[in-house]
């Protein structure tokens, strides 16, 4: 168990001592140049496991995002977004900032938007509207909890797509966990899309960076997009090595911190207050609602952390998400915690 029990996000896991090792002896060189080895190595690998022509390593899940979209639309076009998607609601407006698109959201079951409507929103252009050129979605999902979209929503997706002669961008950030959810290999899912961004530095457990893997040309125009927005790195090896260990070695244990998430849930779902379907848990992350007599969600979430339980109510449902550095211990901390505050 660690020191403190930390739920709010799997954004927290430090890396392993493998890890660290393996920056210590990092090959390096310089990558705007294109020769850092070690980045070059990522970048291959990571577009072989997702099934792609080639791979970016970028900074951030958000500039992955970020560049994909400035890629695949140009100024006057649309792109539709899932209504509680990461894209839309949690990375400060790119599309509107960067890449000058109006986001069109749209409701969904838990991350699937409904194909059909979907369609019905996919603009032709004229003087008066917009072209759509991008639809977005998310797997697993963040803020539904970290549900996993089924494969037959995503074809219907692409399936629209090809029919309107439109993009379709994943973002991927928990890909492997959607994979390891559903026994479905991440080149599937990617095989439906034309652009995937997916974290390194989530249940991954890398320090730092993202990886947006995709058609060569579509990459090579998103180099140039990643030094305009400042995130050409040089000797950046330092930080791709962690992240080949994360998809040789860390993408295996996902399911013990899903394990681990269910049983939170059913541990808790019972108690006093707690708004939760555990079936809905299918990943690492529950988000769930507070309705108590006494407790509001701000003395609950300081209740816990004087418990040494760090929790997260980003959009006032309360979020916990297990990860690498989270033990059975943690869990039981987590329940004994919410057992005495909420009676
Ligand atoms: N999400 C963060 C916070 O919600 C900001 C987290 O702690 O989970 N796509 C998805 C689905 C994400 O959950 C995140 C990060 C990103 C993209 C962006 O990644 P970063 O934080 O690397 O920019």
């Amino acid at each position: 168990m660690s020191e403190i029990s930390d739920f709010r996000s799997d954004t927290v896991t430090r890396p392993t001592e493998s890890m660290r090792r393996a920056m210590a002896e990092a090959v390096v060189g310089d990558d705007v140049l294109g020769d850092d080895p070690t980045t070059l190595k990522l970048e291959a690998l990571a577009a072989d496991i997702m099934g792609k022509e080639a791979a970016l390593f970028v900074p951030s899940g958000t500039m992955g995002n970020a560049i994909a979209a400035k890629v695949w639309t140009r100024e006057l076009e649309e792109v539709i977004v899932e209504a509680r998607s990461h894209i839309y609601n949690m990375e400060s407006t790119h599309l509107t900032f960067i890449s000058r698109v109006t986001p069109r959201p749209l409701p969904s079951r838990r991350g699937a938007m409904d194909p059909d409507e979907v369609e019905t929103h996919i603009r032709k252009p004229s003087v008066h509207v917009p072209r759509t050129s991008l639809i977005c979605v998310e797997s697993s999902h963040n803020n539904w909890g970290g549900a996993v979209l089924p494969l037959d929503n995503i074809k219907a997706l692409r399936a629209a797509a090809d029919k309107h002669g439109i993009k379709l961008h994943l973002d991927g950030a928990r890909i492997f966990n959607a994979s390891a959810a559903s026994g479905i290999p991440v080149k599937e899912y990617a095989g439906l899309a034309d652009s995937v961004m997916f974290c390194l530095s989530k249940g991954l457990s890398a320090p730092v960076g993202s990886v947006l893997v995709g058609p060569r040309d579509f990459i090579d125009y998103g180099r140039r997009v990643r030094k305009a927005l400042g995130g050409g790195m040089r000797q950046v090896g330092v930080l791709a090595a962690p992240g080949i260990i994360s998809l040789t070695e860390m993408t295996r244990r996902l399911g013990e911190d899903h394990a681990r998430a269910k049983r939170l849930a059913e541990a808790i779902a019972g108690l006093p207050g707690v708004v939760l379907d555990p079936a809905e848990v299918e990943t690492n992350i529950l988000i769930f609602g507070l309705s108590h007599p006494r407790v509001t969600i701000s003395d609950f979430l300081a209740e816990l952390r004087k418990r040494r339980v760090l929790a997260l109510a980003p959009f006032g449902g309360i979020r916990m998400v297990t990860h690498k550095d989270i033990d059975d211990e943690d869990v039981d901390r987590a329940v004994a915690a919410f057992k005495e505050v909420l009676g």
